[in-house]
């Protein structure tokens, strides 16, 4: 196997059945089928009952509440969003870091329909002395011994400029209720922790927000005791779909030494457009370009493929690895932090050639 997720407890295997990846295999589709999309729930999916609406008040001139027919009559984008959790790779991180153990399969992309957050930020009207925008859904629970609404912050140039949306709908029908129904904030190019599900309030604030999501959890830090920074936009990756046949239990991949083979895969970056896509068969040593398909808008996944041959039977160690337009790429081994996030070193995937 590649990177061994060593010594998974109990309680991360209670988070791994109820969160899910993407299998790797459904990179084939550039909008990833619904229930192929990666999921992740911090405490309980809520229940949504008739009542619900969506406030938007706080220190704003003209406080709204809105329900979903409401919302649904304001001016829609539809727009494909690349979104990954920011623990993705956690799992090969050592020493180890206990949360939802990732591997790779943290990722997917929507098609999200919704209507933009700017138009409406604008009509409630934000007072002189808001500093920020707090997002808080509906779920509850106990985190690092806090009791707390699922909730995060944005601040207010990064609410009206980055293109965010309120969105009602995935791949064209209502969300479902696992990723957010009714509504949820959709925030192209930031790790998945931003785009707060269940949404049911929309609060300028004049502090910038102190909740547990913000404060203490999604800050790139080696020590309890420092701020560290907040972990914001996806960091650059490329993925591959497995080549081959995988083996049942270790999930090995074989493949025929006699043919070349079509390695296909996808890389996105939060931080600009996909330039190049490297790849690798001999565990990093040595790259060559792959072929980019398409870049749709800047923040989907770019499509890449490479032919490559074996050269004969034995084992290989296939690695890909992706740099964007800022000119950042993936390093080839990932840097511990406390949180396990941004883990954006390249993937292996062994191979057998027979
Ligand atoms: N209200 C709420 N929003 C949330 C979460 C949550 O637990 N509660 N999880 C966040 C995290 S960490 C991620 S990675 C994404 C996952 O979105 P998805 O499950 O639709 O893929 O939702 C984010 N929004
Ligand atoms: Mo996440």
């Amino acid at each position: 196997m590649g990177p061994q997720p060593a010594g998974i407890s109990r309680e991360e295997l209670q988070l791994a059945a109820r969160n899910h990846g993407m299998p790797l295999e459904a990179l084939r589709h550039e909008i990833t089928p619904v229930g192929l999309h990666y999921l992740l729930v911090h405490y309980d999916i809520p229940a949504v009952g008739e009542e619900w609406r969506l406030r938007v008040d706080g220190r704003v001139h003209r406080p709204l509440e809105l329900d979903l027919d409401t919302i649904r009559a304001l001016p829609s984008v539809t727009q494909p969003v690349t979104m990954e959790c920011a623990g993705n790779g956690r799992a090969a991180i050592e020493p180890h870091v206990t949360s939802q153990p990732w591997i790779l399969e943290a990722v997917g992309t929507g098609e999200w329909t919704g209507t933009p957050l700017a138009p409406l930020l604008e009509q409630a009207g934000p007072l002189d002395d808001a500093v920020e925008i707090v997002f808080e859904g509906l779920d509850r629970g106990l985190e690092g011994g806090d009791e707390q609404i699922y909730g995060r912050s944005l601040t207010i140039e990064q609410a009206v400029n980055d293109g965010a949306m309120l969105a009602y709908e995935l791949n064209g029908a209502p969300l479902p209720s696992q990723h957010g129904y009714p509504l949820r904030l959709v925030v192209p190019g930031w790790y998945g922790m931003t785009n707060v599900k269940w949404l049911s309030s929309i609060t300028a604030v004049s502090e910038p927000f102190a909740g547990y999501q913000q404060a203490q959890s999604y800050r790139w830090r080696r020590e309890d005791h420092e701020a560290g920074r907040p972990v914001t936009r996806m960091m650059p990756r490329a993925l591959m779909a497995p080549p081959g046949i995988p083996e049942f239990m270790s999930r090995e991949r074989t493949v025929a030494a006699t043919e070349p083979v079509a390695v296909q895969g996808r890389a996105w970056s939060g931080w600009g457009p996909i330039e190049l896509v490297e790849f690798s068969a001999d565990g990093g040593d040595s790259w060559r370009a792959a072929e980019l398909g398409d870049q749709g808008s800047p923040h989907v996944w770019r499509g890449w493929t490479v032919s490559w041959q074996p050269e004969g039977a034995g084992r290989y160690e296939l690695c890909c690895r992706a740099t964007d337009a800022t000119g950042a790429t993936q390093p080839l081994h990932p840097e511990w932090n406390l949180g396990g996030y941004e883990n954006n070193a390249v993937q292996r995937v062994p191979v057998v050639a027979r």
